[in-house]
């Protein structure tokens, strides 16, 4: 348990935000989006999660990721809403913007 709760995104909430998220899509149990980027290697990609990282530990939400090389996958997913909440929306933006 956390101190601190986040609400969940309802059904209508989650599909205005994919649907503002062209790339992202829903993981089959719903209760994440996923993006695989791709950049020219892996200093571009590791860069991209450099600066990820520090808006990520600043707003206290944190990505799942998985990279070789040139490619990241990322789920994003809020443990603490135990599904979609508004911050993953908002990381995602802000990971778009950064790619
Ligand atoms: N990141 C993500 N993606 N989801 C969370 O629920 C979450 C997090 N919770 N980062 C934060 C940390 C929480 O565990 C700490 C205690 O604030």
């Amino acid at each position: 348990e956390h101190a601190m709760t986040i609400a969940r995104l309802t059904d209508a909430e989650r599909d205005a935000a994919l649907a503002s998220l062209p790339g992202w899509t829903l993981r089959e149990d719903g209760l994440a989006i996923c993006r695989t980027f791709r950049f020219a290697d892996f200093a571009q990609a590791f860069a991209f999660m450099t600066r990820v990282a520090i808006v990520a530990e600043k707003a206290d939400h944190h990505p799942e990721w998985f990279n070789v090389y040139n490619r990241v996958e990322v789920t994003l997913t809020t443990h603490d809403a135990d599904g979609l909440s508004k911050r993953d929306v908002a990381l995602a933006r802000e990971m778009d913007g950064f790619a």
